[in-house]
Formats: C-alpha cells, sequence, structure tokens
C-alpha cells in the first residue's frame, strides 16, 4: 500500500473515503487532512493533519517530507456556495490543483485523484444521456473551473506522464456526513426533514431531472478507477460516471411509500437556473468498458438506506 494524503477529507465525500481507504489498507498509511484544527468525529481513529490546501509551501512541505506516495484532492468550493463567491471559488478550486499536480510532475507523487463534476456540462449540452464527448459550456463558476481543471489533468497527463485520474461526480447522497454546498444537495436534505418534520419545501422544482448516485457507489467507483490498469484507461481528463437519475417528484413518492403522510411543496430558488444547465442523465460507456463500472442501488435501495440511516 502506498502512503496516501486525503486533502479535504472532512467533507461529505471525504469522511467517507477515508473510511473506505482504511477498511482496504489499514490506518497507518491513510492520512486525513483539512482546513479544521481539531479532527472532524465522522473521521474516527486514525491519522489526521490540519493542511490548508491553499498554503502551496506549507503542502509541499508535508507531502516531500512524508514521503507522501498518492493525494486524493476534494478541498473545493461546490456549486451553490461557489456562486456566492466566485474570486473564491476560483481561487481555491484551481491553485490546490496546480500544487497538487506540480508535485507529480516533480515525481514526488506517484498518483493523484481529482474530482470534477457534472457541472462541467451546460446549456447547450445535449441533457439526456450526456455522451463523455460532447458539446461543454458550463455557466457557472464551479462548472468552469472542473471544466478547467479536467484540462490540467489531461494536459499533465499527456505532457508529464503524471498519473492523475478523476471522475465527473453526479450528485451524491449519504447519511453519514451533510453535503457541502452543492446544487444537488436538496436529495439528502429531504430525508433529514422527511424524519424531522414530515414535510420538505424543495429548492427546484418538482420535474428537474439529475444525475445522483449513493455514496457507497461513489466510493467504490473511486477505489475501481484507482486501481484500474493505467493502460486500459483511455480518458486522461475525467470520466462520466453514472448511478440513479431522478427529479424531486419521484424522490418524493419514493419516500412516501414508506411514510405515506409525508408532504413536499416546491419553492424553486437561484439554485433551479444551476439545475436546468446540467444533465438528465449520463452515459457512462467508457467507465463501464475501461474499468467494468457498474452502479448497484436504485432510486427504492438508496431511499430505503437513507431513511434506516439518518439521525435526527
Ligand atoms: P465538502 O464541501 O463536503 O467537503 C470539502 C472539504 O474540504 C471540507 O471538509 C472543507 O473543510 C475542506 N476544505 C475547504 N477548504 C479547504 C482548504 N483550503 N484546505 C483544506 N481543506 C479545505 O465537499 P464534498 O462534497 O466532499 O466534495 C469533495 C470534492 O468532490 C469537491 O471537489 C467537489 O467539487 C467534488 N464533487 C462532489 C460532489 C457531491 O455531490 N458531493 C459531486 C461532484 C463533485
Ligand atoms: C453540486 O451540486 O454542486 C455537487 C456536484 C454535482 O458537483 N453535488
Amino acid at each position: 500500500m502506498r502512503k496516501t494524503l486525503i486533502i479535504g477529507a472532512g467533507g461529505q465525500i471525504g469522511t467517507e473515503l477515508t473510511a473506505g481507504l482504511r477498511l482496504k489498507w489499514g490506518s497507518e498509511l491513510i492520512i486525513a487532512s483539512d482546513l479544521k484544527t481539531s479532527k472532524p468525529e465522522a473521521l474516527g481513529e486514525g491519522p489526521y493533519v490540519t493542511l490548508d490546501i491553499m498554503d502551496r509551501e506549507a503542502v509541499r512541505k508535508y507531502v516531500i517530507d512524508e514521503k507522501i506516495e498518492v493525494v486524493y484532492l476534494l478541498a473545493a468550493l461546490l456549486s451553490a456556495t461557489a456562486e456566492k463567491q466566485p474570486d473564491f471559488a476560483w481561487k481555491l478550486n484551481m491553485e490546490g490543483l496546480f500544487t497538487i499536480l506540480d508535485l507529480a510532475k516533480e515525481g514526488h507523487l506517484k498518483q493523484v485523484f481529482w474530482p470534477s463534476s457534472i457541472a462541467v456540462f451546460g446549456p447547450t449540452t445535449p441533457r439526456d444521456m450526456t455522451p463523455q464527448f460532447t458539446v461543454m459550456e458550463p455557466s457557472t463558476v464551479y462548472g468552469i473551473s472542473k471544466q478547467a481543471g479536467e484540462r490540467w489533468c489531461a494536459y499533465y497527463n499527456a505532457k508529464f506522464g503524471v498519473d492523475v485520474r478523476s471522475l465527473r461526480y453526479p450528485g451524491l447522497i449519504s447519511y453519514k456526513t451533510p453535503p457541502g454546498g452543492g446544487t444537488t444537495d436538496y436529495a439528502v436534505d429531504i430525508f433529514y426533514q422527511a424524519k424531522r418534520s414530515g414535510s420538505y419545501s424543495c429548492f427546484l422544482s418538482e420535474d428537474t431531472a439529475l444525475p445522483m448516485m449513493f455514496m457507497d457507489d461513489a466510493i467504490r467507483a473511486t477505489l475501481m478507477l484507482m486501481e484500474a490498469p493505467r493502460e486500459n484507461l483511455r480518458i486522461e481528463s475525467s470520466y462520466n460516471l453514472a448511478g440513479i437519475s431522478f427529479t424531486p417528484k419521484e424522490l418524493a413518492e419514493e419516500i412516501q411509500k414508506h411514510d405515506p403522510n409525508f408532504s413536499i411543496a416546491y419553492t424553486p430558488d437561484f439554485r433551479q437556473g444551476i439545475a436546468d444547465s446540467w444533465p438528465r442523465s449520463i452515459d457512462d460507456t467508457y467507465a463501464t468498458e475501461d474499468w467494468h463500472w457498474s452502479a448497484e442501488y436504485n432510486l427504492a435501495r438508496m431511499t430505503q438506506v437513507m431513511l434506516e440511516n439518518v439521525k435526527i
């Protein structure tokens, strides 16, 4: 096992990715890090270090001194939050990536994972079964940063032989750590409100279909991609990845199968415009063919697991 550093480990993906990597490889060589000065409770046992990805010199020193071989770079502002702080979002989402790609280019890192998103697509992209290669004109700061990041990953891959791998995650649904300010967050919030009050006011309209995925599938996909033989990988930017696609109305109806009294109202806000610019469903043929990807959770199974596990 290679010594691994997860940057932004205290967030929605990081807490579960850290647990997934430690389950597979043991705790000792899997180091969680985040901006947070004290270790987030959700990270459990195992090494933790406070690191700010914006502090390029501190990150370089840590990676080199500690002989880190693999980095998962998760720190970023998500779509809704990024629209409120565009300058900062661009800085955070891009500068950290260069710090890590440069460390890999210099030979300090053997492998890097950097997440992209369905946000790389935009209003001119075909919205149903969006293919890997298509029109990409993202209209959010977040999407622009992810698209630029993908191009830089492909560049470092092709020009410098950097082994950087990436997934265009859909909206992720989980119950261990709350989401960090995205447009797809409603699909997590709804479960907390269903259990707390039996009703939910949704910030997207009832018929807004979006690509989503249960977190266990996302972690499994991440580990599968990182373990795939490099010669099998045809995509040097970021792989399309599909799980489940549904609308708020369809999700509400699934919850009503467990709680017939659950009610939902729709009060779309600025996030509706973001959702309307994103795909409704994703074609992930390259992931299926190159590293045998297949999602395990459908809407019914995901809903049941969420209702059983969300703690209020
Ligand atoms: P999150 O907001 O839940 O977590 C991000 C973590 O990064 C937080 O713990 C935060 O404290 C940390 N962080 C922020 N600034 C930092 C800094 N300067 N230095 C170090 N750590 C810092 O986000 P997430 O949902 O876990 O997403 C992780 C990555 O996956 C992001 O790049 C995001 O764009 C991408 N992604 C997420 C989703 C999703 O649905 N969650 C979908 C597509 C892509
Ligand atoms: C968001 O809504 O911003 C994220 C994403 C799909 O990238 N969940």
